[in-house]
C-alpha cells in the first residue's frame, strides 16, 4: 500500500481503506486536537503578529481550524488560553517591578520589545519580552470570535504565574509546575495529538515538543499555523521531525477520514 508506483507516494484511496479497516481497529487511536491561543491579541490586538517579523495574518488559522472541526470527529478538543496576570514577568512594561541579572545581554533601560533578556533569580532566567498581552478576563485573552468552540471542549490556561512565562500548554518554560493538560489527555485514552494555533515557533511548537515528551503520536497541522519569525518556524519545524513528529497539511486529516 505504501509505495507502489516507486514514487514516494502512497495511494490515498488503499491508505484509507486499510486506516478504516484495519489499522483504527488494531491501534485504535484516540484523537485529540489541540487549539493554541487563539487568541484575539495575537490576531488583532496588542501581540498582533502581524507586526512580528513574519508578517503572518492570525486570522488565517480561523477558517482551515474550523473546516477541521467541522470534517473530523475528533475524540477531544483542547483549547488553550494564554493567561496572563497583570504583573506578568513577559511584558516588557513591567520590567521596572524586577531586577536583571548581571549577565544580561541587554540592561534594563535599553530593552526593547522581542529583546532577550536575563532576569536575577537562583536560576538567573532567560525571558523574551513581549508586549502586555493576553491578561486574564480581558477582550485580548478571549478566544477570537470566528473560532469555533465545539460541546466537547477543554481549556487549558497557561502563564498564570507572574514569575513564569509558558510558552507549552503542558509545562510552565521552567518546567516547575503543569497545567494538567497531560491528565485530562490520559483521562480520554488519547494517544495521538493533532496541533494547531498560534504562534507556529512558540506555543504551538512548544506544546507539539512537550507532547513528543510525553508520549503522544503528534501531528503538526502546518496551515492551521501562523507565526512570529519565518527562521523560527523553520528551526522548530525540523525540531518536531527530528523529535519523530509528524508535519502535514490539513487537507490530509479531512480527506482520510471521508
Ligand atoms: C505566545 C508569545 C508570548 C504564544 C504567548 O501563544 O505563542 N507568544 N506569549
Ligand atoms: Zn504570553
Amino acid at each position: 500500500i505504501f509505495d507502489k508506483n516507486g514514487d514516494g507516494q502512497i495511494d490515498r484511496e488503499e491508505f484509507a481503506f486499510c486506516w478504516n479497516n484495519w489499522i483504527k481497529i488494531i491501534v485504535k487511536p484516540v484523537s485529540a486536537l489541540l487549539v493554541i491561543d487563539v487568541q484575539n491579541d495575537f490576531i488583532c490586538g496588542t501581540l498582533n503578529i502581524r507586526n512580528c517579523s513574519a508578517k503572518h495574518n492570525g486570522e488565517d488559522v480561523i477558517r482551515p481550524i474550523n473546516e477541521l472541526l467541522d470534517s473530523v470527529e475528533f475524540d477531544a478538543v483542547f483549547y488553550s488560553y494564554d493567561w496572563h496576570p497583570e504583573d506578568h514577568v513577559s511584558f516588557i512594561d513591567n520590567l521596572h517591578l524586577r531586577k536583571l541579572h548581571e549577565s544580561s545581554p541587554i540592561k534594563s533601560e535599553d530593552a526593547k520589545v522581542y529583546d532577550t533578556v536575563i532576569f536575577d533569580g537562583d536560576p538567573p532566567m532567560t525571558q523574551k519580552l513581549w508586549p502586555r498581552h493576553c491578561v486574564q478576563n480581558t477582550w485580548g485573552s478571549e478566544l477570537y470570535k470566528d473560532l469555533k468552540v465545539t460541546h466537547n471542549a477543554v481549556k487549558i490556561y497557561k502563564g498564570t504565574n507572574p514569575e513564569i512565562d509558558s510558552y507549552s500548554a503542558f509545562w510552565d518554560n521552567s518546567r516547575l509546575s503543569d497545567t494538567k493538560m497531560e491528565t485530562q489527555l490520559k483521562l480520554r485514552n488519547v494517544t495521538d495529538v493533532y496541533v494547531c494555533g498560534i504562534a507556529y515557533d512558540f506555543c504551538v511548537g512548544a506544546t507539539a515538543s512537550d507532547a513528543l515528551v510525553s508520549g503522544f503520536r503528534t501531528i503538526l497541522l502546518d496551515d492551521c499555523c501562523r507565526g512570529v519569525d519565518l527562521l523560527g518556524i523553520e528551526k522548530m519545524k525540523d525540531s518536531i521531525v527530528k523529535n519523530n513528529g509528524i508535519i502535514v497539511t490539513s487537507d490530509r486529516v479531512t480527506d482520510m477520514t471521508k
